[in-house]
């Protein structure tokens, strides 16, 4: 073993002030409560609310039932339901329901739950759907807050909505730190019970349930859906197999939505979508987002129906069919799912609070269960550049200014007196100029920002690129994670930084910018110099940079997470998703 070389200065003074937070979160002292406005869909300039849905959904149906009911007196029509039943000709080599599905059903329903609620709780922190790549306000689809007010400095933080805690998880406003343990850790362990069934599917018969093998398909679906919307059941014995409306919808629901949702939501992650290319483009961030929001809603619809059709079509039987397995009459089955869904019902109340209180608890047991995904995700090079007229009109703020003496005084002279501090586990500790920063050459790089909260933006960067700093002042090599202290405060005080790990500051563009869209960089945006690492999330990105330490280990400074947000908001310290 090399000997341990003491840092050849001390450590940056702010290292031992950097303040602990608590492991709760306090309510009182968090983003207080905001409401949005109900949904609203854009039509062309117009804003119409969703609640309009209800009665038009109310309308279709009792027309299209009317419709149905007079259709089904035509001989043609009547001929075509005798013809297709509504059930495919083919032969079926299954029966039943064994235990492997009756298990994986069951940890589908509890995992989807808090998958949902989770979910929405993340769209609530930037409750606004756009199909460009864009976020300009005004340009979304689908929106549950209200216009952004003009005129005043209206950060992405504050645009955060409020939404009830029977629905997200926690429910507080701008906990999306908190609801993303929730959502990764359950996708992990969904997307494992997902192929664990396609592999059993499959392996037996099972399949046949789901997968079409017959283009009869169709005709019986149609038939199906006709004689549903004309309020007579079809034929149904679900044991033997399924109709054709329900294959289909079953279909889709294992094998186009739920790998499209994987798929959609590793989309926007910033490792991911920098790292594919066109593929990446044409499923940019924001067009993944709204499709990753409309299976949502799919499923929602699915389990809706699914639930409406269990009750509809011999409750008691369906229940022993899912949860006993056999196809008797009898109330055993009822009782074990009321008992399963008392748990459900008890996780349900209980996640909220439960999150809010052992928040640090939710933060720890969520890094490990999914850190070893992301830091796989880290490991390539983010190499998507894009041309200056894919440059974003508009990039959301985020982030308090500094307020203090000395930045003030410094941005008064241009920043001609501000010097970069270096220092920590490096052989040449170094102040640089100003100055001497604009001698070397200068990087430029016009990338995409990804904010935790969900929306993105490009623009052009200038600056230098860390490895130069590197360079210069030799890190040792104990030196495992580089440390950026803000001259900023963080939203509950004291001094925001975050924690790199070397080999992200080793990447071609990982940048201390002073220019943005190639002019200096405007004051919301982290003069005089800001981190662009674009690998990860927006962050991670410290603005109005002070000094920059070289560390071995993080664990000592603030309460030991890695960043200000990741302190306080129980972020991720590594976030390339
Ligand atoms: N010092 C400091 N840097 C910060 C923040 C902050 O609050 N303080 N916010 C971060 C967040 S959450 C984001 S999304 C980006 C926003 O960068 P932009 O304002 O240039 O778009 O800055 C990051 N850097
Ligand atoms: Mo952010």
């Amino acid at each position: 073993m090399t000997p341990q070389l003491p840092p050849s200065e001390p450590p940056e003074p702010l290292h031992q002030q950097i303040p602990k937070s608590h492991d709760e979160v306090q309510v009182q002292h968090w983003a207080p409560p905001r409401n949005g406005v109900i949904p609203q869909l854009r039509i062309g300039k117009r804003w119409f609310n969703v609640l309009w849905l209800i009665p038009i959904g109310i309308t279709g149906l009792v027309v299209g039932a009317g419709v149905a009911h007079e259709l089904r007196a035509l001989p043609v029509v009547n001929e075509f339901i005798t013809k297709f039943p509504g059930q495919s000709s083919t032969t079926v080599y299954y029966s039943g329901f064994p235990l492997w599905v009756r298990i994986q059903h069951v940890l589908n329903l509890f995992l989807m739950m808090f998958i949902i609620r989770s979910g929405i709780q993340i769209l609530a922190d930037h409750p606004r759907l756009y199909w460009n790549k864009d976020c300009t306000p005004g340009t979304e689809w689908f929106r549950f807050q209200h216009e952004v007010p003009q005129g005043v400095l209206w950060m992405a933080k504050d645009d955060a909505v409020t939404i009830p805690n029977w629905l997200g998880i926690p429910g507080i406003r701008h906990s999306i730190g908190l609801a993303r343990w929730w959502h990764f850790s359950c996708d992990m362990l969904w997307l494992i019970n997902g192929i664990v069934f396609y592999f059993l599917l499959f392996s037996t018969h099972q399949w046949q349930r789901l997968v079409p093998t017959s283009w009869d398909v169709f005709p019986n679906a149609l038939s199906t859906a006709l004689q549903y919307l004309s309020l007579q059941m079809p034929y149904e014995n679900g044991w033997i197999r399924y109709n054709s409306l329900q294959q289909l919808a079953y279909f889709a629901t294992v094998f186009l939505a739920a790998p499209l949702a994987v798929f959609t939501g590793l989309m926007q992650a910033p490792a991911i979508g920098n790292n594919l290319g066109v593929l990446g483009r044409i499923f940019h961030r924001q067009t993944a987002r709204s499709i990753h929001f409309l299976i949502m809603l799919w499923f929602v619809q699915f389990i809706g129906v699914h639930v409406t059709m269990v009750f509809l079509t011999g409750l008691k039987r369906n229940l022993n069919h899912i949860t006993l397995g056999n196809n008797s009459f009898g109330w055993n089955g009822t009782i074990v799912a009321a008992i399963a869904l008392s748990i459900l019902a008890f996780l349900y109340l209980t996640v909220s609070p439960f999150t809010l209180k052992h928040a640090r608890l939710v933060q720890k047991v969520g890094s490990l269960m999914t850190g070893w995904f992301k830091s796989l995700m880290e490991m390539r090079d983010p190499d998507n550049q894009f041309s200056e007229k894919d440059i974003s009109p508009y990039l959301w703020p985020n982030g308090l200014a500094p307020t203090s003496k000395e930045f003030l005084d410094l941005e008064e002279h241009g920043f001609a007196d501000y010097s970069l501090h270096v220092t920590g586990l490096v052989e040449n500790p170094h102040d640089f100029s100003f100055a001497e920063l604009r001698t070397f050459p200068k990087q430029e790089q016009t990338t995409e920002h990804f904010c935790i909260q969900g929306w993105s933006g490009i623009a052009k960067w200038g600056g230098v690129p860390m490895t130069k700093i590197l360079e210069i002042v030799k890190p040792l090599p104990q030196a495992k994670h580089v440390v950026f202290y803000s001259f900023g405060e963080g939203g509950e005080g004291g001094v925001y930084y975050d924690a790199h790990k070397i080999e992200n500051m080793r990447h071609k563009l990982s940048l201390l910018a002073y220019e943005m869209n190639g002019e200096p960089l405007p004051l919301q945006h982290g003069p005089p110099l800001r981190l662009r690492c674009e690998n990860e999330l927006g962050f991670k990105q410290v603005k109005w940079i002070r000094s920059i330490e070289f560390v071995e280990d993080f664990k000592d400074l603030g309460s030991g997470q890695g960043g200000y947000n990741e302190d306080h908001e129980f972020y991720g310290y590594r976030m390339p998703i």
